[in-house]
C-alpha cells in the first residue's frame, strides 16, 4: 500500500462481508505499519485479559480469553495507531500550515504519529518545537487571561480513558465551568437523552449474554459489518440458533445482508455464506418512527382481537401494570395516527410493516440496537422512545434476552459520560465532587458541540482545548466551524495524530503529542493499565503493549495534570502524585461515581465488572420511579422549516455515512470495498432513476447544495454521481467531506445533535465537469 490512491473504479461488490478481502486488506495495513511483527503481537492482546481495549468501536466482548477477539476494522484501528512514521520538528519544518491545509484529510493522517509538542509560530506560519512545560504555561496564561472560566471549551473524543476523562472534567469544574462540547454530542447523545426520560439511565439494559438468550433482534440505522463488526457474530449466532434478525435500513449493507466469518476457516475456504438477516426492511430516511409507530398499531389492534376472541395477551399487561405510566396516553395516540401517515412517512408499505410486527410480536425476548440511523436526526429523541414504548409493551426490558441497545461508537465514549464529561451534568456527581473536593463546583449548563461553535464564533469563547478528535472536521457547517476556531485566542489539541484540526488554528496554536491505546505508559510507580467501559457497562483495564514511537510523547493523564498543575498549582488535587499511579486517580473515581466501590480490586478480575443498569434490573431512575411511555406523534413533516422556507422542493434527501476504510474522520483509504468504491471518497450513491429524472448520468460530476433557508450558501463540489441500490429520492455520501453541507442550526430537538442523516439538497451540474470514471 502507499499513498498513491487506487485508480477510481465503481463495481457492484458481490462477495461475503469479511471473509478473503478482509484478510487481505488487513495484511495491506499490517505491512504499511512498518512494523509488522510488534503489531501482530499486539493485535493477538487485543480485547484479551491483560492486553489493551481495541482502540476501534465500543462493542463489548465475551469475558472469556484465548479466543482472537479482534475484526478488520480493529487491525486497521491498531495498524494506523502503531506505525513507526513520526511527524515532528523536521516535518514541520518542512511543511508551513497552509501548504498542510491543502492536504487531504487522509495525507494528514498518514504521515505517522506526533511525536513532540509544537506551538504555532503565526510569523513563519509554521509549527515550531516547544517544551511541556512552556506549553503547559502558555496554556495558563490564556486561562487566566479570561474574564470568566466560561469564555472556555474543553471538547472530548471519545478514545480518552477514564482515568483521563476524570482527571479532565476535576480540572475543568475546578477551573470553573462545565463547557465539555463532546463527540457524543454529534452521536448518541439522543439516545442518552431519551432512555434517560423513558427508563431513568441514558445506557443500553442489555450485556453481551442477552445476545445469546434474544429471540429476536431487531437492528435499526446501523451498519455493523463496517462499524462494529465484532457485532456480526453474536448476530450470526442467533441466526444459527432460530432467532430472528429484522433489519431496517434503507441501504442493504453488507454484513447485514451476507456475512461469512474470517476467524471461520471452513466456511471461507468453501466460500460458503449464508443470509444473515432474516427479515430486511428498507424505510425512508428519518422514517423509523413512523415504522416503529405502524408496527405497535399492528400490536394493538392484534391486543384486542386477542381480548375479544378470549385469546392471550399480545401485550405485557402485567409489567405495565407494575413498572409503567402514561400507557392510556400513549395507546391514544397510537390510534390517533393515521395509517396514510404512518405509510407515507415510514417509507413502506403496511404488509412490510405488518411483517416486521408479526415477527416482534411472536419472539418472547426482543432486543432492539440501534445506532447513527437513529440519532442524527430532528425526531431522533422521540424515535428512540417510540422503541421504547414498543418494547415496554411486551415488557422487553429488563429480562434475560431483551432490552435496549445503543450500540456505542467510540471505545470509552460511555465511559467519559460517566465519569462526568457533561455539559449538563447530573445534581448528584456535582455534589459528590463538591463534598470529595471541598470546591464550589459551577452548576450552571455548560455548552454542549453546536453551542461551543456558536460561542467561539461571536467571540463569546476564546480558549478551545481538544483532548482527542478532530473538532474541525467531524463537526458540521465546516467553513464556519473552522472561522470559530481561527477566532480563538489559542487552540489545543491533545492528539495521536495530524490531522485538520491541527491546521485550523486560533491566534495562539499548540499540538500536545500523547500515547494512545497500544503504546506502553510509563509513570514514576512503573507502567500504568487505564480503564474503559463498552457498550453494555462493562469495565475493563487496557494495558499498553508497544513502546512508545518518541519519548516525548506523554499520556493524556500526565498532559492533564500538567495542564491542571500549570492553571490551578495543587488545587484541589496534588496532580503530580496522582500521575505516579493511576490507582490513586480510581480511588478518586471509587470515592465520587456511582458503581465503583473498591474500583482497583474490582477492575483486576478478567473481563472487568459489571457497572450494573437500574433499567436493566427494572428500576426506574426516571422523577416518578417508573417506566414511562413517551406519547408522541409523528413529526408534521419530516422537512424542517427552514428547508420549506427555501419554497424549493429538494431533489434528494442526503445521508453522510461511513466508508468501510475510514474511522469517523481518520481516512484509511479511499476505498470502500463493500459499496464496490475504489481509490474515490468524493462520490454520491443515487437512484438509477432518480438520476435520470433529475437529467444526470451516472459517472457525471456534480455539485450538491443544501436547501436552509438562511442566506448561507452550502455547497460541495465536483462528486461523482453513482447509481446505486438506493430507496428513491435518496441519496448517500462520505462524511467529513459533505459535512459543510449539514447547517449548524440543524439539530435534534432535545439533543442537539447534528442531523447528518437528513440534509435536504439540490444538485447542480459540477463546473468541472471531466469524468473520473
Ligand atoms: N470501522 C469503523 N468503525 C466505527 C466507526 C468508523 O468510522 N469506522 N465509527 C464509530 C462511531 S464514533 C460510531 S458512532 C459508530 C457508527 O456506526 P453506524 O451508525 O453504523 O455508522 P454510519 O456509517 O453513520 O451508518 C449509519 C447506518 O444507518 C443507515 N441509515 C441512515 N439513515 C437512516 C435512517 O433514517 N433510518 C435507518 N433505519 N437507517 C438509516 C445508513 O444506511 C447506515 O447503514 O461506529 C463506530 N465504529
Ligand atoms: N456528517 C457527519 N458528521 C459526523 C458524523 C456523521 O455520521 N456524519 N458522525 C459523528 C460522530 S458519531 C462522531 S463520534 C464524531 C467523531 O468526532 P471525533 O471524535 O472528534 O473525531 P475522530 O475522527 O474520531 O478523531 C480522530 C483524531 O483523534 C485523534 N486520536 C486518535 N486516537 C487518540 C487517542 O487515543 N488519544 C487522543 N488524545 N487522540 C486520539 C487523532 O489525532 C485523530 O486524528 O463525528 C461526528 N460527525
Ligand atoms: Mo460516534
Amino acid at each position: 500500500m502507499s499513498l498513491q490512491p487506487a485508480r477510481p473504479r465503481y463495481k457492484p461488490y458481490t462477495g461475503a462481508a469479511a471473509g478473503w478481502g478482509a484478510l487481505r486488506s488487513v495484511t495491506r495495513f499490517w505491512l504499511d505499519s512498518k512494523q509488522p511483527f510488534k503489531n501482530l503481537r499486539a493485535l493477538l492482546k487485543t480485547n484479551q485479559n491483560g492486553g489493551f481495549d481495541c482502540p476501534g468501536c465500543a462493542w463489548g466482548d465475551s469475558p472469556e480469553n484465548g479466543r482472537i477477539k479482534f475484526c478488520e476494522n480493529g487491525a486497521k484501528a491498531v495498524n494506523w495507531e502503531a506505525t513507526k512514521r513520526g511527524v515532528g520538528a523536521t516535518f514541520f519544518a518542512r511543511y508551513s500550515v497552509s501548504e498542510l491545509r491543502r492536504q487531504s484529510d487522509y495525507w494528514l493522517e498518514y504521515q505517522g504519529r506526533l511525536t513532540q509538542p509544537m506551538r504555532y509560530d503565526r510569523q513563519t506560519d509554521h509549527y515550531v518545537p516547544v517544551s511541556w512545560d512552556e506549553a503547559f504555561a502558555l496554556i495558563a496564561r490564556h486561562l487566566h487571561n479570561l474574564e470568566s472560566p466560561d469564555q472556555a471549551e474543553f471538547y472530548t473524543s471519545g478514545r480518552a480513558s477514564n482515568e483521563a476523562a476524570f482527571l479532565y472534567q476535576l480540572f475543568v469544574r475546578a477551573f470553573g465551568t462545565n463547557n465539555f462540547p463532546d463527540c457524543s454530542n454529534m452521536c448518541h447523545e439522543a439516545s442518552g437523552v431519551a432512555l434517560g426520560q423513558s427508563v431513568g439511565v441514558g445506557k443500553g439494559s442489555v450485556t453481551f449474554a442477552d445476545f445469546e438468550h434474544a429471540d429476536a433482534i431487531f437492528v435499526f440505522g446501523q451498519n455493523p459489518g463496517t462499524n462494529h463488526p465484532r457485532m456480526l457474530e453474536p448476530l450470526r449466532e442467533a441466526v444459527k440458533r432460530g432467532a430472528q434478525v429484522a433489519c431496517f435500513n434503507p441501504l442493504k449493507e453488507r454484513g447485514l445482508e451476507r456475512f461469512q466469518h474470517p476467524q471461520h476457516a471452513f466456511e471461507m475456504l468453501s466460500n460458503g455464506s449464508r443470509p444473515l438477516n432474516t427479515a430486511f426492511f428498507r424505510p425512508a430516511l428519518g422514517g423509523d418512527m413512523a415504522a416503529l409507530r405502524g408496527m405497535a398499531k399492528f400490536l394493538l389492534q392484534w391486543e384486542r382481537e386477542a381480548q375479544s376472541k378470549g385469546e392471550a395477551a399480545v401485550f405485557d399487561h402485567a409489567f405495565i401494570a407494575e413498572h409503567t405510566e402514561g400507557v392510556d396516553a400513549y395507546l391514544a395516540q397510537v390510534d390517533a395516527t393515521p395509517w396514510a401517515q404512518i405509510e407515507q412517512q415510514s417509507g413502506l408499505r403496511l404488509d412490510e410493516i405488518e411483517c416486521a410486527a408479526r415477527l416482534y410480536r411472536d419472539a418472547n425476548r426482543v432486543i432492539i440496537c440501534w445506532a447513527m440511523g437513529l440519532t442524527q436526526h430532528h425526531h431522533s429523541v422521540p424515535t428512540i422512545q417510540e422503541i421504547v414504548n414498543l418494547q415496554l409493551l411486551r415488557g422487553n426490558v429488563g429480562r434475560p434476552g431483551a432490552g435496549l441497545c445503543p450500540v456505542r461508537g467510540h471505545s470509552n465514549v460511555q465511559g467519559d459520560r460517566t465519569m462526568g464529561i457533561n455539559d449538563r451534568p447530573p445534581a448528584a456527581l456535582l455534589d459528590a465532587l463538591e463534598q470529595r473536593f471541598q470546591f464550589r463546583v459551577p452548576r450552571e449548563h455548560g455548552h454542549n458541540t453546536v453551542e461551543a461553535i456558536n460561542a467561539m464564533l461571536e467571540g463569546h469563547s476564546k480558549v478551545f482545548i481538544g483532548l482527542g478528535g478532530n473538532f474541525a472536521q467531524a463537526t458540521p457547517d465546516s467553513p464556519r466551524t473552522h472561522a470559530a476556531l481561527q477566532h480563538c485566542a489559542l487552540t489545543v489539541q491533545i492528539s495521536t495524530k495530524l490531522n485538520r484540526s491541527h491546521l485550523t488554528t486560533g491566534n495562539d496554536a499548540l499540538i500536545l503529542p500523547c500515547l494512545g491505546r497500544t503504546d506502553i505508559d510509563r509513570q514514576a510507580e512503573g507502567p500504568q493499565a487505564v480503564t474503559v467501559e463498552d457498550s453494555f457497562s462493562m469495565i475493563h483495564a487496557s494495558y499498553g503493549q508497544l513502546e512508545p514511537l518518541s519519548a516525548e510523547m506523554r499520556s493524556e493523564p500526565a498532559i492533564i495534570a500538567g495542564i491542571a498543575k500549570a492553571v490551578l498549582g495543587n488545587h484541589p488535587v496534588d496532580w503530580d502524585a496522582l500521575i505516579g499511579h493511576y490507582d490513586r486517580i480510581r480511588e478518586l473515581i471509587a470515592d465520587t461515581i456511582p458503581g465503583f466501590h473498591d474500583f482497583n480490586r474490582r477492575v483486576q478480575h478478567p473481563g472487568g465488572f459489571h457497572l450494573g443498569n437500574s433499567a436493566g434490573e427494572r428500576r426506574w431512575s426516571t422523577a416518578n420511579g417508573r417506566a414511562n411511555f413517551a406519547p408522541h406523534s409523528l413529526p408534521q413533516s419530516l422537512l424542517h422549516e427552514k428547508v420549506r422556507e427555501t419554497g424549493e422542493q429538494p431533489d434528494l434527501i442526503l445521508q453522510t455515512l461511513r466508508s468501510h476504510d475510514q474511522y469517523n474522520t481518520t481516512i484509511y483509504s479511499l476505498d470502500d470495498r463493500y459499496r464496490g468504491v475504489r481509490g474515490l471518497r468524493e462520490v454520491v450513491f443515487a437512484n438509477a432513476d432518480d438520476i435520470n429524472r433529475l437529467g444526470y448520468e451516472p459517472g457525471q460530476k456534480v455539485d450538491m447544495v443544501s436547501l436552509w433557508a438562511d442566506g448561507v450558501e452550502r455547497r460541495v463540489s465536483g462528486f461523482t454521481l453513482l447509481a446505486y441500490d438506493i430507496p428513491p429520492g435518496q441519496a448517500a455520501a462520505y462524511y467529513p467531506e459533505t459535512n459543510p453541507l449539514v447547517p449548524l442550526d440543524s439539530f435534534g430537538e432535545g439533543s442537539f445533535t447534528p442531523t447528518s442523516k437528513f440534509v435536504a439538497i439540490r444538485l447542480e451540474p459540477a463546473r468541472d465537469t471531466g469524468r473520473i470514471l
